[in-house]
């Protein structure tokens, strides 16, 4: 069962349940949709109990749980929870993931870190890789099944931007990090079959970055002064930053959307098109804002009075005073669409429109009977194939799920 809690929450339980009503409370109680484009997503991946919830309490002042070293050594954070970061700007969303190779699942059950990965690749802009400095050259290491997955899940992502790997190494001895890196680089070309992507190097998918901390528990003072060092890349990161570019991100008030859409397609073990579901959650929001706004048009003081009038005498120019009022609402659907997908907010403004205009008709009898308002034109005149595609999958997706 999902869990909410007053700073964290769970948005996705470890039996693989999506938590809607975290999301919405998270989304409404942080203000996100007015965001825009405006905001970041990181996540941290990698082996049970390595410091993953404590590295991004300290990184963001999230409230993430951590595990109590008193206790033992066991699986703390289960699913995956989000949080606010702290004093970080531009508005940028914490996503801590249960840890990797934990034998609470047993050896064979590496289907829902995979799904793990696979949702934190395609969501966030910056995915933190956390693994253990020992760990790096070794052939048995721990973070070699992470690394597996990771760059095995990369080939059902079709993403058209870059999304940065941020390699956290915990616990660094005297290496100097430029060893480490190097290793570390070997390392992931390991993982990388030359044919996969028609050979195209890592670096046309991610921007890979590598940075070393101390021992938290060893040299938490150096630990500390490295992790604020850290969070200063943080600031920022979109314009352009550590968070590369903002090729399709999905608009904040799609944001809740996007994330279920991309989990159920990740849980039916679809490949994940990124720039068909984008078009798919500006179809949905789209219409939905247009719905909003007319349902703001009808009880509008200006239209209310206009409707009176025209009950008991003409009122010359009716029309005129119809659209200054529909007007107003076409700009609001117009500021609040800005960032989705060109070719479907016009399909879905004219919508507003003729809709607006139909429903007006309906509700002024008195008035001549108007050449009918033209129906909205067919999506798939408007837009072009790729999309109309998209558009018509997110209209069946719509209508099974309603
Ligand atoms: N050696 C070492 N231990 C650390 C470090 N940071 C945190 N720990 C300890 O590691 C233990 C696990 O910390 P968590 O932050 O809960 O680890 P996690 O990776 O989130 O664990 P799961 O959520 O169960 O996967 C705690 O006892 C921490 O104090 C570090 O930099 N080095
Ligand atoms: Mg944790």
């Amino acid at each position: 069962m999902a869990e909410v809690s007053s700073c964290s929450v769970q948005i996705i339980g470890g039996d693989g349940s999506f938590n809607v009503d975290g999301l919405h409370h998270f989304v409404r109680a942080t203000n996100l949709p007015d965001r825009g484009r405006d905001y970041a997503v990181v996540a941290i991946v990698g082996p049970q109990s390595s410091g993953k919830s404590t590295l991004m309490n300290h990184l963001f002042d999230t409230k993430f749980k951590e595990m109590d070293a008193f206790e033992g050594r066991s699986q703390t954070t289960k699913g995956i929870w989000i949080d606010k970061c702290a004093g970080i700007e531009p508005f940028t969303i914490a996503m801590d993931l249960e840890g990797t190779d934990g034998c609470e699942r047993g050896e064979d059950d590496t289907a829902f870190e995979k799904q793990s990965a696979l949702f934190a690749l395609a969501i966030a802009d910056v995915v933190v890789i956390n693994i253990w400095c020992h760990d790096i050259g070794r052939e048995q290491a721990s973070n070699r099944p992470l690394l597996k997955t990771v760059f095995q899940v990369m080939m059902r992502l079709f993403s058209p931007r870059k999304t940065t790997l941020l390699f956290v190494i915990r616990d660094k001895t005297k290496t100097p990090l430029e060893k480490l890196e190097s290793n570390l680089r070997e390392d992931i070309k390991k993982f990388l079959n030359p044919r996969d992507h028609e050979g195209a190097p890592l670096s046309e998918f991610f921007n890979v970055e590598v940075t070393a901390l101390s021992s938290y528990e060893e040299k938490e003072e150096q630990f500390k002064e490295q992790v604020a060092e850290l969070r200063e890349r943080f600031f920022h990161s979109i314009s352009p930053g550590l968070a590369g570019d903002s090729r399709g991100v999905v608009p904040a008030s799609g944001f809740s959307l996007s994330a279920q859409w991309i989990w159920k397609d990740i849980k039916e073990n679809k490949d994940l098109d990124l720039p068909a579901h984008k078009v798919m959650v500006a179809t949905v929001r789209c219409e939905e804002i247009a719905n909003e706004k007319l349902h703001c048009l009808f009880a509008n003081e200006g239209w209310l009075v206009l409707e009176a009038d025209i009950q008991v005498r003409p009122v010359p120019e009716f029309r005129k005073r119809l659209d200054a009022v529909l007007d107003t609402y076409l700009s609001e659907y117009d500021r609040e669409t800005i960032y989705f997908d060109d070719d479907v907010r016009t399909v879905k403004r004219q919508y507003l429109q003729s809709k607006a205009l139909e429903e007006a008709y309906k509700r002024v009898p008195n008035w001549p009977a108007p050449t009918p308002a033209p129906a909205p034109p067919s999506i798939w005149s408007n837009l072009p194939a790729a999309v109309s595609i998209a558009v018509s999958v997110a209209e069946f997706v719509v209508n099974f799920l309603t």
